[in-house]
C-alpha cells in the first residue's frame, strides 16, 4: 500500500508529521523496509529485498547491514528512533507499518514462527515540520518459543542500534 494513502497519513499531518523517503537512494524508493540487523548466517540481497540463508555458516553474532548503513548517512536531521520489540504474531509489523503511514510497510506475519528476522528499518522517515526532526522507524524479531533469538538480545540490539544512530 502506498504511502500517500490519504486515510493512513491523515494523524500524521494532524499531528504534524511528513512521511518521507529516508534517503534519494535507489533501494529506498523500491523497497519500503530494508533489514539493520541480521544473524550472521543470513544475507542481505538488495536486488530481490530478501534475506538469503548462508549454506553451512553457524549463527554466532548479529551483524549491521552495511546497504542500510548507506540510507541512513543520507540523514542530515536530528533523529529519533521509535522501534517496537515484543513476542511474536502480536501485531509488531502491522503497528509499525501504520506509523510508516501503510497497511504492510513491514511484511506480516501470518505464520506461528516470527516473520521477521533481526532488526528492520523502514525507507520512510516521519519529518516533525515544526520541530525539524526525522523519526526513524524500527521493527524487530519476535520473542517467543518459535523465535530464533533470545528477548534479551533483541531489546540490546534495539537499544545499541539507538544508540548507535543517535549518537552520530
Ligand atoms: N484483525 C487484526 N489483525 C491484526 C492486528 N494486528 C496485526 N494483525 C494481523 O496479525 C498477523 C500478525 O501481525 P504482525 O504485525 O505480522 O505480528 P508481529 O509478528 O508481532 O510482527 C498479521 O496477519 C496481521 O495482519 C489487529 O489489530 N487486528
Ligand atoms: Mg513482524
Amino acid at each position: 500500500m502506498a504511502a500517500d494513502d490519504k486515510s493512513l497519513t491523515a494523524p500524521h499531518r494532524r499531528q504534524g508529521y511528513e512521511i518521507l523517503p529516508i534517503s534519494q537512494k535507489d533501494l529506498a524508493t523500491r523497497q519500503t523496509s530494508v533489514p539493520l540487523i541480521l544473524p550472521n548466517d543470513f544475507q542481505y540481497d538488495p536486488s530481490s529485498g530478501k534475506i538469503v540463508k548462508k549454506e553451512g555458516e553457524k549463527r554466532t553474532h548479529l551483524v549491521v547491514v552495511e546497504e542500510a548503513l548507506e540510507l541512513l548517512r543520507d540523514i542530515t536531521d536530528p533523529v529519533s528512533i521509535l522501534g517496537i520489540c515484543g513476542p511474536a504474531r502480536s501485531g509488531k509489523s502491522y503497528v509499525v507499518s501504520r506509523m510508516a503511514g501503510a497497511h504492510d510497510a513491514f511484511e506480516l506475519g501470518n505464520k506461528m514462527s516470527s516473520q521477521t528476522l533481526g532488526i528492520w528499518m523502514g525507507t520512510k522517515v516521519l519529518r516533525h515540520r515544526k520541530e525539524g526532526f526525522t523519526t526513524i522507524l524500527i521493527d524487530s524479531e519476535g520473542t517467543g518459543k518459535y523465535s530464533y533469538i533470545s528477548r534479551w538480545r533483541i531489546s540490546q540490539s534495539l537499544r545499541f542500534t539507538s544508540y548507535m544512530m543517535l549518537d552520530r
